[in-house]
């Protein structure tokens, strides 16, 4: 077999090589903003706002790394070179000569910072302030790849300025038309606002990603890929890979509370809409829904790394002829992601190639 560019990943499927697993130690509450308001569950607005700057309770961070230890173990003996991440304190705060963070959040959550596109990596423009500094964290492992080959683009970094947030937003009414917390100030987006079909690569405009953000994105990759915008009905939109999750080449995983309507362009393909939860409903979520369930990672075509207690996703997807890996994952899911959020596949055994 040829050898691979040590960067090398087209879509969310290819065999997993090498991956980056995000760390929890060093988890700060971010400072309380208008962006959490319009992303974060309302129960937890209150610990939000008298937390923020301050370290998450160490037990949940204790737990959550045991959780992520388990997630490597699994990923190294199914043969997937690790790499993490370097924690970093959270708890210092810091400032532009606009605005100030009491501090920032954590190295959990690769996916929101990185998206891979063949041989490149990109940094994405978080719009949230308190995760302005966060790619901190990866950048030995940048340097790294890009010693050993690897392309490394840093998209325009934001000012993230009051100009950039509606302070006035608030939540839509049921069967009002979207509205978003940013404006189209200057390009942001985060990394897991898009999915990766080769070619064809699939975003929702969100609370983090705005038009610009994708009209850069778009600009940036050229005529090689496409992206298309799919429509969700979710009024509190931020990260795609909840709702709209392809697993293999004709199968999509879609989420039937926050996806509207299936693009056209998957009616060749078999959709499958994914099973309430299992996750009980008391269990200590700080900054998501319990639909982490779908937010699942693929080390092939077959295997899929999925949380322990999700049976009713866990056998639907052997139904669906996948070989599920249970790893427990419930206590990071506390922090608002599970095994996509929690990595950047950096290479996968692949090429650019157009499914549709
Ligand atoms: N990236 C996490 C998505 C969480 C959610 O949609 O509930």
């Amino acid at each position: 077999m040829s050898e691979l560019p040590v960067v090398n990943s087209h879509n969310e499927w290819d065999t997993l090589e090498e991956v980056v697993v995000g760390v929890i130690d060093g988890a700060t509450v971010p400072s309380w903003h208008i962006m959490l308001q319009a992303t974060m569950p309302t129960k937890q607005w209150d610990f939000f706002k008298q937390s923020g700057g301050q370290p998450f309770p160490k037990e949940r961070i204790d737990a959550a790394r045991q959780d992520l230890e388990e997630c490597v173990h699994i990923l190294e003996q199914e043969g997937v070179k690790v790499r993490r991440p370097d924690p970093i304190d959270f708890t210092k705060p810091f400032s532009t000569p606009e605005w100030q963070s009491a501090g920032g959040l954590y190295a959990a959550m690769p996916r929101d910072l990185l998206i891979v596109f063949g041989d490149e990596i990109i940094e994405s423009p978080l719009s949230w302030r308190s995760r302005h500094h966060e790619i901190w964290a990866y950048r030995r492992l940048m340097k790294d790849y890009f010693r050993q080959g690897g392309k490394w683009t840093c998209a325009p970094t934001p000012q993230l300025v009051d100009e950039l947030y509606d302070e006035n937003y608030t939540e839509p009414e049921e069967g009002e038309p979207h509205r978003y917390v940013i404006t189209e100030f200057e390009p942001v987006f985060d990394a897991a606002d898009f999915m990766r079909c080769g070619r064809d690569i699939f975003v929702q405009q969100s609370h983090t990603t705005n038009q610009f953000g994708i009209a850069w994105l778009q600009r940036h990759l050229g005529a090689e890929y496409r992206i298309h915008q799919i429509e969700i009905k979710e009024q509190s939109p931020m990260h795609i890979d909840a709702t709209f999750v392809p697993l293999a080449p004709g199968k999509l995983l879609v989420n039937p509370e926050k996806l509207a309507k299936v693009p056209e362009m998957f009616k060749h393909w078999d959709v499958f809409y994914a099973p309430p939860p299992c996750t009980p409903v008391e269990h200590p979520m700080y900054m998501s829904s319990r639909w982490l369930s779908m937010n699942v990672l693929s080390l092939d075509e077959k295997r899929v790394m999925i949380e322990k207690g999700e049976e009713t996703l866990i056998q639907d997807l052997k139904n669906w002829g996948f070989e599920p890996i249970p790893c427990n994952f419930r206590n990071f899911y506390s922090f608002g992601g599970s095994f996509h959020c929690a990595t950047l596949d950096v290479r996968r055994r692949g090429t650019l190639q157009s499914y549709f």
